[in-house]
């Protein structure tokens, strides 16, 4: 296992502990050495790309079968990730982002203001987190959402079980038939992806096949409908599993968040889905740039998942 962020381990009276090393006691440099006689270890190319690949492709092996995937690392795939991560050490989770970074619209508050709002109740995440904050009473402000967003990115990827692959798209769902919802029925037992260069190109390059990663419990958080958006309940519409879709409503701030999370649920079986790819399912409104129904969607999604894989 790898250490996080801020610590290293010691010995200790002879046991080994560890111990945090947040703030620096005495310059780096002097432990680097002399600047004027520096030098890196020495390293060849191939061992650099080794290093990568080996690593990369061991993953996809062991998340080709995983126990819980999750679409999209926004605001609310990654609080779902973080729950899910701390709760059931012992799942395998799977996050696929489309984007190369993760985070998806949450780097900024909103237009391009710097600071995040959250209602309350939603600061329980940010103290569970770590995340500071200022109390305006019935809300609270992160003084940049990058804060927000690279701390709980931080804590779910220094997690000894779960692997991120950014840069790839859920192409499509793996079913299989289920008796739970009568002969027409599926399971959601599954994500087909690709990496999201090829995604973009199916159109002008041929021989493009996806990949595949079974899994019995997929949480859905692609965000609302837009270039990448929606993407799990569309493909839930062309397959005939949802009649159509309402489509987000208008912004009505009061009304939107409680909606997202109330309504943060099992879609169809083995398909939970969280954050504002629901209100496409729902016709919910959207609620701008407040985000506590993103960080309490996640929680409630990661739950779920955690019931249905239970089951
Ligand atoms: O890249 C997308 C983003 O990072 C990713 N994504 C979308 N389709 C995907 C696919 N495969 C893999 N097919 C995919 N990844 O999903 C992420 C969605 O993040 P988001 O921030 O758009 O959604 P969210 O529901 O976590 O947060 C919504 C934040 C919003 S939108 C809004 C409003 O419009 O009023 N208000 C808030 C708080």
């Amino acid at each position: 296992a790898q250490l996080a962020v801020g610590v290293k381990k010691v010995k200790d009276a002879g046991a080994t502990v560890e111990e945090r090393t947040d703030g620096l006691t005495k310059p780096l440099s002097e432990m680097l050495g002399s600047w004027d006689d520096f030098t890196f270890a020495p390293i060849r190319e191939s061992t650099v790309s080794r290093a990568m690949t080996r690593r990369y492709f061991a993953d996809l092996d062991a998340h080709a079968e995983t126990d819980i995937v999750i679409v999209g690392a926004g605001s609310c795939g990654l609080s779902a990730a973080y729950t899910l991560g701390t709760l059931r050490p012992d799942l395998k989770i799977t996050i696929i982002e489309a984007g190369v970074a993760p985070g998806g619209g949450a780097w900024l508050g909103g237009q391009l203001f710097s600071a995040m709002v959250m209602r309350k109740p939603a600061d329980v995440f940010l103290r569970e987190i770590g995340v500071p904050f200022d109390d305006e009473g019935d809300y609270v402000v992160v003084k940049h959402a990058a804060l927000f967003t690279s701390t709980v990115l931080s804590r779910v990827l220094a997690m000894d079980n779960v692997k991120m692959f950014n840069a790839t798209t859920v192409e499509d769902l793996i079913t299989r038939p289920s008796d739970e919802e009568g002969a027409a029925g599926v399971r959601i037992a599954g994500v087909v992806t690709n990496w999201t260069l090829v995604s973009m190109h199916h159109d002008d390059q041929s021989c493009m096949d996806p990949n595949t990663i079974n899994a019995p419990v997929i949480i859905s958080t692609t965000g609302h409908d837009g270039p990448f958006g929606a993407f799990s309940v569309k493909r839930l519409v062309s397959m005939k599993r949802l009649e159509q879709l309402e489509g987000m409503r208008g912004l009505d701030m009061q009304r939107a968040e409680d909606a997202i999370v109330k309504n943060t649920r099992e879609i169809v079986p083995g398909l939970i889905v969280g954050g504002m790819e629901l209100s496409e399912i729902d016709g919910a409104n959207r609620m701008g740039p407040t985000f506590g129904a993103m960080a309490l969607s996640g929680v409630k999604a990661a739950e779920e998942a955690i019931r249905v894989f239970d089951l």
